[in-house]
């Protein structure tokens, strides 16, 4: 949505009908916010030559902030893909975490610095690790969430992936799996209508992710990634669906691609300036900005407030993570083969 249709949906307190309280919408804020910063210090440390590599979610951060939002943080398990920064935040990853990854120093606790930066990972907050082949993560995902309905744990699970991804079969298994045993699990797709420079039509046949969940007897929800709450509201009824073992939800986020696909991609080659504009104007850090300012939770001074806060976390971690040790180099083989 863009900021005028922003300012439409501003009716008092939505949120309290959602169940949210005021601060709850100022805490999904915040880590829209903070993941927006940690984004925006990723890419200047790669420009300087400190980070080989840089793979972000400028544009996704609402819909992964409304996503993770009803889950228990503890409790329920997260697969993510290479643009989860916001919810991995939610999650319970800190930006020291993240950027340790980056600078692939030994104490990254997504794989001791092994892995390319954005390849999310905690076992502490229950993140699984991201392979690179996409599409894996929805038959990791499956496979967690079988085992616990196996067990009868009550864990949720939640993957995430691209539109473009969803063209691999690893992802059609998983879906079908999870239909026939109607796991506890939520697939979200975040469709920025690219996959690197591959446009939609090139890439998803019949153009709608949401309605594939059909052939898989469980429900697809297309919803408008720039609109926090409305992602909130989808991903809490897939939620509450999960908890009561009536089995998969897909849920597609729609959402603004504000950067190019990684630090080795330039969008300007292959998309009008009219295009790229337009997602800007759905940014979400602006959308939901506008939703607080006009239930009067949002001013000038909570702005700054905010603002000071994530640049203080953001540079405390980045002082935090370049001066942390790299890995031993013999340490590079590990787990590859049987310690003795
Ligand atoms: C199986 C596989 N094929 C190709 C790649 C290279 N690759 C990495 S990301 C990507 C694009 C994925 O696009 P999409 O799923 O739409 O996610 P987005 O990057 O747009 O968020 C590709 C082709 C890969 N990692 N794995
Ligand atoms: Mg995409």
């Amino acid at each position: 949505m863009s900021a005028m249709e922003a300012k439409a949906r501003v009716t008092p307190a939505r949120h309290k009908t959602l169940g949210l309280s005021d601060q709850d919408v100022l805490d999904m804020y915040y880590y829209i916010a903070l993941a927006r910063a940690l984004d925006d210090r990723m890419w200047v440390l790669q420009r300087a030559g400190k980070a080989m590599f840089v793979i972000s979610g400028p544009g996704h951060e609402g819909c992964q902030i409304g996503a993770m939002w009803p889950m228990d943080k503890k409790h329920d398990w997260f697969v993510p893909f290479y643009r989860s920064i916001a919810a991995c935040l939610v999650k319970g990853m800190t930006p020291r975490d993240i950027l340790l990854g980056l600078f692939a120093r030994a104490e990254d606790p997504s794989s001791g610095g092994r892995q390319m930066p954005g390849h999310y990972g905690h076992p502490g907050v229950k993140i699984l690790s991201t392979s690179s082949p996409v599409g894996t993560q929805f038959p990791h995902a499956a496979g967690i969430a079988y085992a616990s309905k196996i067990r009868k744990t009550g864990e949720v699970t939640m993957t995430a992936i691209g539109e473009g991804g969803t063209s691999q079969g690893d992802v059609h298994e998983a879906m079908n799996w999870a239909g026939i045993y109607k796991l506890p699990i939520i697939f979200v797709v975040e469709n920025n209508m690219y996959a690197i420079s591959v446009p939609l039509h090139k890439q998803v046949a019949g153009g709608n992710v949401a309605a594939r969940a059909a052939g898989y007897g469980f429900p697809g929800v297309a919803t408008d990634g720039s609109d926090v709450l409305e992602c909130y509201r989808v991903s809490k009824e897939a939620y509450d669906r999960a908890k009561r073992g009536d089995g998969p939800t897909l849920l597609e986020f729609r959402v603004p691609r504000l950067g190019s696909h990684s630090s080795d991609d330039q969008q300007e080659r292959y998309r009008s300036k009219d295009e790229i504009d337009a997602d800007r104007r759905r940014d979400p850090l602006q959308t939901f900005r506008i939703y607080l300012e006009g239930v009067g939770l949002m001013d000038e001074g909570k702005l700054k407030e905010i603002a000071g806060r994530v640049k203080r976390e953001i540079d405390e971690a980045t002082d935090y993570a370049d001066r942390s040790p790299l890995p031993e180099p013999e340490s590079g083989v590990r787990h590859l083969f049987h310690d003795e």
